[in-house]
């Protein structure tokens, strides 16, 4: 909890917006995910549930981290100042909390590894990814104490630096066997990743850098939400490309251009 500075109407109207253009993002993604189901293999659906399941989870949280934001503030004399209601950061990470471990069992889940191997890759996954998001909130609402925020970013930083190694070291290993399409699409999804999730640490240290409080709550506010429609609805989307390529290649649905043809005889 963290009671916020004032803004101007611009930085306020920016954060409105950008938070409402993140709650149609993971509403609609929730819909298509679900229905992007039938289009490919039965293996597969799951890890379409499973990106159904992050945005439905990361489209709740945006309504109340919406709620808490508008009351937040109040409007004085043409610009915002602080209601004296704290703005709620806890939705954020215990959004992330949920959801991130998610994004990592939908991209295991979607290559149909071996049981054993998906399983303990899974298992070093999440627990890096829960020690990350736990270490790094004791910060977050660190404004004005910078020492503190560095100091929890440093160590929230050590198991994200641990996944990128499990994704790109040991994932890779394990892929050799896949199609020249599905390992094309899976190094696409796997510099996403990292281009979205870079994005939070980056945004994270933005006060540290000496941006004033003010821009900082703009930037952070902004920054992790388009990050998070990037690595939830674009990356969800990802996902089913590789699902329907892996589907098409395993015969559980007709392969594309068969479809054309029967279309085209019809
Ligand atoms: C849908 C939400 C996602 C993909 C969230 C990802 C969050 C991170 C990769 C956060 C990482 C952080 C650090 C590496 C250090 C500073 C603290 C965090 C938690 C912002």
């Amino acid at each position: 909890m963290n009671v916020l500075p004032g803004l101007l109407a611009s930085q306020y109207s920016l954060i409105y917006n950008v938070l409402s253009f993140t709650i149609a993002s993971m509403l609609s993604s929730f819909v298509f995910f679900l229905a992007a189901r039938q289009q490919v293999g039965a293996a597969y659906r799951p890890a379409l549930l499973f990106s159904a399941l992050v945005v439905g989870i990361a489209g709740y949280h945006y309504l109340r981290i919406f709620d808490s934001f508008e009351a937040a503030y109040t409007m004085v004399d043409g610009a915002y100042a602080p209601s004296g209601k704290p703005f709620n950061d806890a939705y954020r990470y215990v959004d992330w909390l949920l959801t991130v471990p998610l994004l990592l069992v939908e991209l295991v889940a979607v290559l149909h590894l071996s049981k054993a191997v998906g399983r303990s890759m899974l298992t070093k996954l999440i627990i890096a990814a829960v020690l990350m998001i736990g270490l790094g909130y004791p910060g977050e609402a660190e404004y004005t104490n910078l020492q503190t925020r560095a100091i929890w970013g440093t160590l929230s930083s050590i198991p994200f630096v641990y996944i990128l190694y499990v994704l790109w070291v040991q994932l890779g290993a394990q892929v050799s066997n896949q199609s020249d399409t599905v390992k094309r699409l899976l190094r696409i999804t796997r510099v996403v990743l990292l281009a979205t999730w870079g994005v939070y640490p980056i945004t994270y240290l933005l006060p540290i850098l000496g941006i004033d409080t003010q821009s900082s709550v703009v930037a952070i506010q902004t920054g992790y939400a388009l990050a998070d429609v990037a690595s939830k609805c674009g990356y969800g989307l990802l996902i089913f490309f590789i699902a329907r390529a892996k589907s098409e290649e395993d015969g559980s649905i007709p392969q594309a251009n068969a479809h054309a043809d029967r279309k085209s005889v019809v």
